[in-house]
């Protein structure tokens, strides 16, 4: 690597779609926000922040392998185009899968479209982005016609109302997040309503939550409808010129919800609190609704978006500043996947299946004979029919099935079953990986070059800041090699991602004249200058709103003419109808198991979980039990828990909070087999989705809860990894500085734990052994001294509890001087390295720090926190933790 000037990207992770400018200065890639990019201006969060650090070679998958074994790109490639066409042969195209991903690039993903729909002939080609954004799709396509997210960023700040709904955007879009706070700062009439079952740090910046019992959002919105009507709200004029079918959605809304009190009570909000988020959604001109997944993850996701919608139609909310439904994506491409084609129900570049003239002019465009006439299997059918054994063969890439789907078991049988599985990853561990005939190098972030489309359309560059690490391939060079082995030369035969893309532009434009939403025609002859250096920009790009392709466009709204994509060009009304969730809660399983994200992990932490500071926020899989609940399960905070569901069950931590409300449990997504024993949550989630969408219900599965019971634990710090896997039926691994950091749990004795970590670490026979048992706190300490530095270390303790080891973060990195021998011994931290949970990624400051802090100097604000610990003072996604401490502080009494 060569240093060289800032390259402006784009942020690898969420769907916000932050520009980036980064630069590769001592063999390290070092990045800043970009303050020119109209997404994020500047800011970053704690994940972007972090991106440097994790473009690394550490646990790089490096060269192509056939069943384990390292070979050749060529040897590779051919093998798996003869293994295609020997299926196809066999038992016809269909046998053929392909699974792809919300992070492949645009360019990626419209060539494994063309090759699977256009030319092996298989309509089996699906994305995670049906986990994701598949009900706002459906969603979008009953209501407007077209799948088109109407608004931008900047209605943001435009908006007197902002609706957050199933959405934890303190943590899943925080520079969203931060930008609707600073808009309130600048606007002090600015309202923000959030509606979800849990208390999250979201709560931060509403003037108003309703913490609505899961799954009741179709009740909750056609009560919104039914109220616009009695309060004489409507916008008859919008209703009756650009809209259909709003008798039928309003008769439906009007019979669910006769009477108020009632319906507040099924929603589990008070009627006060309810009232007021009606009469704020009446009486303000300028609302939008920003939702995310839980609305989509649901068995009636579809209707939940078509019922917000209905709302914003119905008032005439929608294509107007600050106006309209906004469907946040979570990924960096969903919104790309979804433009080129990539779900098994559309065609390619909003070309649709159900009309039969787009079919004709994809074949036409596209020069095949073999387009796929039907739609094919979604996500979950597709791994169904993996299992059956109906499909022979799939690729997935940049996924990771075996975690994120629900199921853990049936997704983990049917690859085992499975004749040919391709994986392309950029790493080499993954839970997937390992059933993989043939896994394949992908060029990472950083790598790679192409482009991604964020939530508001903006199509922004990612750029290649060094050469790929091993000999990892780009993605879209891969499924090239492939096609042309499979004979497909003339189709597949692309120097580089800029003929790709302007292929993909071509065909946006391709007979288009106004009739479909996405429309990139000014891109159609794009040169290789302006590809590289294309400036963010929001579709559609046509010759008519942009002079020339790198000149930023004022923002078009979509809809502003009322005119929308469907027959009659008028929106539909969809009359929904309420629907419990699928499963029921009942005596076996008492418990609704919500899941989703936490603030610093990004997934299943491929990437994430390499860069030590994003461990320290939350460093293991945890399940948030109300007090109540958690007394009556006999769980005590801190302590391990047993979390079973009809499917499976998983271990995590206890954490006692009134974040979740009685009857209710909530735990992360992230903890994959490669870095925990226990804490997949997939294994509990049962396969029900929704009809229309085929999106599963991953918020709400019925569970049982109660103590794991177990007599030792112990914290583990070692250079080397250590095999922890076989001897702890309790077991996370956590990357940090220089080495790992290993929490285990044992039902066996003390004594046993004791000799299996002491054999372990025999290899460290050398070292100087500081050595002791605490037999009143019935703990045995050891640490490994060599030259001032540690070797390893672990304490074997009954309970970890609350014990503060955060102090242990970055002692593999520490001169270990007296202090530290003193506090290796003890245990604690006996100078001020004890910071209590660490709150803040950026500066690595804690709790316990932030909270003496405010006691000793009166702090009151988050600014004044920042100037004495400087916690909050870089990113800014720890400010809403700042906020509750400063309120809880303010309480306490001073020291
Ligand atoms: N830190 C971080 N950020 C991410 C990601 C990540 O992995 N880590 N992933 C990205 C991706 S791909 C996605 S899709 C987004 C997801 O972003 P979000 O959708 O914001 O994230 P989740 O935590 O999955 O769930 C959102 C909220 O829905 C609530 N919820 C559960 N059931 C219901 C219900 O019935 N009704 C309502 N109204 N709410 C409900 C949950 O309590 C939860 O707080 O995040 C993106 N950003
Ligand atoms: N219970 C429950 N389950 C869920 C969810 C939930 O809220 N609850 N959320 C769902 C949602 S919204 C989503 S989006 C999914 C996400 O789930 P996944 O998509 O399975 O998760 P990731 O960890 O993002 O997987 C991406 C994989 O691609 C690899 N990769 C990264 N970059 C590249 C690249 O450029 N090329 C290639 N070939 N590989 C690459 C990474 O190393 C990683 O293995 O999870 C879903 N599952
Ligand atoms: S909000 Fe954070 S994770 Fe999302 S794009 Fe921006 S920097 Fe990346
Ligand atoms: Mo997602």
């Amino acid at each position: 690597m060569v240093d060289n000037h800032w390259i402006k990207t784009t942020c690898a992770f969420c769907g916000v779609g932050c520009g980036i400018e980064a630069r590769v200065k001592n063999n390290k890639v070092i990045v800043r926000g970009d303050k020119q990019h109209p997404a994020n201006f500047g800011r970053l969060c704690s994940k972007g922040m972090a991106l440097g650090e994790t473009v690394i070679e550490q646990g790089r998958l490096l060269q192509p392998q056939i069943e384990g074994q390292t070979t050749h790109w060529d040897t590779a490639l051919t093998t798996i185009a003869d293994t295609f066409q020997n299926i196809i042969d066999e038992y016809g195209p269909e046998a053929i899968a392909f699974y792809l991903s919300g992070q492949l690039l645009t360019e990626d993903y419209y060539v494994a479209n063309k090759l699977m729909k256009g030319f092996i002939g298989s309509p089996n080609i699906d994305t995670n982005s049906r986990l994701c954004m598949s009900s706002s799709v459906a969603g979008h396509k009953r209501a407007f016609g077209s799948d088109t997210v109407p608004g931008c960023y900047e209605d943001l700040e435009k908006a007197e109302l902002i609706i957050i709904t199933g959405s934890n955007l303190a943590w899943c879009h925080p520079v969203l997040y931060q930008r609707i706070s600073a808009a309130k700062q600048l606007n002090n009439t600015l309202k923000v309503v959030l509606i979800d079952p849990r208390r999250t740090f979201t709560t931060q910046i509403a003037d108003l939550h309703l913490a609505i019992q899961p799954g009741t959002d179709v009740l909750l919105f056609n009560g919104l409808l039914h109220y616009l009507e009695k309060v004489n709200k409507l916008n008859y004029e919008f209703i009756n010129n650009h809209t259909e079918g709003f008798t039928a959605a309003l008769h439906v809304a009007t019979t669910e919800t006769i009477d108020h009190e009632q319906l507040a009570t099924i929603l589990g909000v008070s009627p006060h609190v309810l009232t007021q988020f009606y009469q704020w959604f009446a009486e303000i001109d300028n609302v939008v609704t920003l939702y995310s997944q839980g609305i989509n993850q649901s068995s009636c996701g579809t209707d939940k978006v078509n019922s917000i919608i209905n709302c914003h139609l119905a008032t005439g909310k929608i294509g107007k500043p600050g106006c309209g439904p906004f469907s946040l994506t979570g990924q960096p491409n969903a919104m790309g996947g979804r433009e080129v084609g990539g779900m098994a129900n559309t065609l390619a570049a909003h070309l649709e299946f159900n009309n039969p003239h787009h079919h004709e002019l994809l074949s036409q465009f596209w020069q095949t004979q073999r387009l796929v006439k039907q739609p094919g299997l979604k996500a979950i059918e597709l791994f169904d029919a993996i299992a059956t054994g109906k499909i022979k063969a799939v690729w997935i890439m940049a996924t990771n099935p075996v975690v994120s789907l629900p199921n853990t078991k049936l997704v983990e049988t049917a690859l085992q079953a499975c004749p040919f599985v391709v994986v392309s990853d950029c790493m080499m561990e993954t839970d997937t990986n390992q059933y993989a005939n043939i896994r394949l190098p992908a060029a990472s972030w950083g790598e790679k070059s192409g482009t991604v489309t964020n939530s508001e359309r903006r199509i922004s560059r990612q750029r290649s800041l060094k050469k790929p690490s091993g000999e990892a391939k780009p993605d879209w060079w891969i499924i090239t090699e492939v096609a042309k082995k499979m004979g497909f030369n003339q189709a597949f035969n692309f120097k580089n991602e800029v003929e790709i893309f302007k292929e993909y532009a071509q065909l946006t434009a391709y007979k288009n004249n106004g009739s479909r939403d996405l429309d990139l025609s000014a891109f159609k002859h794009l040169t290789d200058d302006e590809y590289n250096n294309l400036a963010p920009i929001q579709w559609p790009v046509t010759f008519s709103n942009q002079l020339t392709p790198n000149q930023l466009t004022k923002n078009k709204r979509f809809f502003d003419d009322g005119q929308f994509y469907t027959p009659s060009k008028k929106a539909q009304f969809i009359a929904v109808q309420f629907k419990p969730p699928a499963s029921k809660v009942n005596t076996n399983f008492p418990f609704i198991l919500n899941t989703g994200r936490i603030r610093d992990q990004w997934h299943t932490m491929t990437r994430t979980s390499l860069a030590p500071r994003l461990s320290t926020h939350i460093p293991e899989p945890f399940i948030n039990i109300h007090p109540v609940d958690a007394y009556k399960q006999q769980i005590i905070n801190f302590e391990l828990a047993r979390i079973t569901s009809s499917q499976g069950t998983v271990i995590a931590r206890a954490c006692i909070s009134e974040e979740v409300k009685p009857g209710q449990v909530f735990m992360p997504i992230h903890w994959t087999h490669v870095l925990s024993s226990n804490g997949q949550i997939g294994k509990l989630i049962n396969s029900h989705v929704d009809p229309l969408s085929g999106q599963p219900e991953s918020k709400f599965t019925p569970v049982t809860l109660s103590p794991w019971n177990y007599q030792c634990e112990a914290i583990i710090i070692t250079k080397q990894n250590i095999q922890v896997e076989e001897k702890f039926e309790y077991w996370v691994k956590q990357n940090i500085k220089n080495g790992y950091l290993y929490r285990v749990a044992s039902q066996q004795s003390v004594k046993k734990m004791l000799n299996f970590l002491l054999t372990q670490l025999n290899t460290l026979q050398s070292c100087s052994r500081l050595e002791f048992y605490d037999s009143s706190a019935q703990q045995h300490r050891y640490s490994f001294i060599q030259n001032q530095q540690l070797q390893a270390c672990f304490f074997i303790v009954p309970r970890l509890n609350q014990n503060d080891f955060t102090w242990l973060n970055e002692i593999l990195t520490t001169n270990i001087h007296v202090h530290i021998q003193q506090s290796l011994l003890s245990g604690n931290a006996i100078d001020q390295s004890a910071q209590g949970k660490i709150i803040c990624a950026c500066k690595q400051v804690g709790d316990k720090t932030i909270c003496n802090a405010i006691n000793k100097h009166h702090l009151e604000t988050v600014k004044a926190v920042g100037s004495v610990t400087q916690a909050g003072s870089v990113c800014g996604s720890c400010i809403p933790e700042i906020e509750t401490l400063l309120a809880t502080s303010s309480h306490s009494q001073s020291l």
